[in-house]
């Protein structure tokens, strides 16, 4: 297991030298975030985020994300285009020694909050999504904003896209991620970079629109399109984890038994009473629905060699910033993994 954190860029209020501080550290996650989705990431950018990265005593080997372009989820305009641009992007990283892609395939929104600073009991903020609260929203109404949503649309071009989402549904949305693959994955094998699906937050169906990478049957569909391991996942245990469905012990020991689990997010979730609801807990797993010790059991057992990062964190200690983005609770979290990690190597010794 390899430890990482997520860090966005130079204007990310956590320094990178807060986070080499960290015990065990060791890798950075981030991306370049002023290139538009779709075009390629110049090599001149690659190497001077690397640099950045490095001269901090940390590692750049994993990118989260190279967004996908919702014509290459639609199949239509310009989709080969952005695929030629995706592959360069992939041999770009590549030669830049990164080792992992992380990347979704959800069409226009990317994970869904009904809030962001919801106060628990104990005073700290997280993020929750109530049910009731989103079936309250309207997408479409341009004064909602959120992260993980791209406020660069207009009113009229949201309302074009959850057209062309609904003709299409989620076979629709199948078909052109299997075309996507079968493009990428031969050009990710070349260049020795790992391809790492993230998983649908929430593992359903938002506003109508489809979402696919959702549970173990289509994360099954999704490995087989293209039986390759650079056809791998990012295995979020909040985002499936979320969903009561969803084993994630058990998901966790499948896929990482089968060397698909490239990087993972770990993060707890408390599922409320109507089952559709979710805080973001503290790590820890007596304050959330996840066994995390379980989950960290079947990647020992399994020889996870891949990637891991605390995932979000509550705002904690009088901290503001990004939403779950937090150093804090991250550190926290990121303590407690190692910690459950060391353990488990002594006693199984
Ligand atoms: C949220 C993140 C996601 C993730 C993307 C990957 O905190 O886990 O935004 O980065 O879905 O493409």
């Amino acid at each position: 297991m390899k430890l990482s954190f997520r860090w966005y860029g130079v204007n990310d209020p956590v320094k990178l030298e807060y986070i080499k501080q960290i015990p065990t550290m060791e890798s950075i996650v981030t991306a370049i975030y002023d290139v538009p989705v779709g075009e390629v990431w110049s090599m001149e950018k690659i190497l001077n985020l690397k640099e950045i990265v490095e001269k901090a005593g940390l590692k750049f080997d994993v990118i989260e994300s190279v967004p996908v372009h919702e014509d290459i989820k639609l199949g239509r305009g310009d989709r080969d285009k952005y695929i030629e641009n995706y592959k360069q992007n992939i041999r770009n990283l590549g030669k830049a020694g990164v080792k992992v892609i992380c990347y979704n395939f959800m069409p226009v929104f990317d994970w869904t909050r009904s809030q962001l600073d919801k106060e628990l009991e104990d005073g700290s903020t997280t993020l929750v999504y109530y049910k009731e609260q989103v079936d309250q929203m309207d997408p479409l109404n341009k004064d909602l904003s959120l992260p993980g949503w791209d406020s660069s649309y207009t009113k009229e071009q949201l309302s074009e896209l959850f057209e062309a989402y609904k003709k299409i549904g989620e076979e629709g949305l199948w078909k052109n991620l299997e075309y996507f693959l079968k493009e990428i994955i031969p050009v990710a094998e070349e260049a020795d970079v790992k391809m790492a699906i993230h998983p649908d937050d929430p593992p359903w169906s938002i506003f109508g629109l489809p979402r696919i990478i959702t549970c173990e049957e289509n994360v099954d569909r999704f490995l087989n399109l293209v039986d390759s391991r650079y056809n791998g996942l990012t295995l979020c245990t909040g985002s499936l984890g979320c969903a009561k469905f969803n084993d994630m012990a058990r998901l966790v020991d499948k896929y990482s038994a089968m060397k698909r689990i490239h990087f993972i997010h770990v993060r707890n979730v408390k599922i409320l009473s109507d089952g559709v609801s979710f805080e973001e807990s503290a790590h820890y797993s007596g304050c959330g629905s996840l066994d995390i010790v379980e989950i960290m059991k079947m990647l020992y057992k399994n020889g996870f060699d891949g990637y891991l990062r605390p995932d979000h964190g509550r705002m904690i200690w009088g901290e503001t910033g990004k939403p779950g983005y937090g150093l804090y609770d991250r550190a926290l979290g990121a303590s407690y993994i190692t910690g459950i990690w060391e353990t488990i190597s002594k006693i199984s010794k």
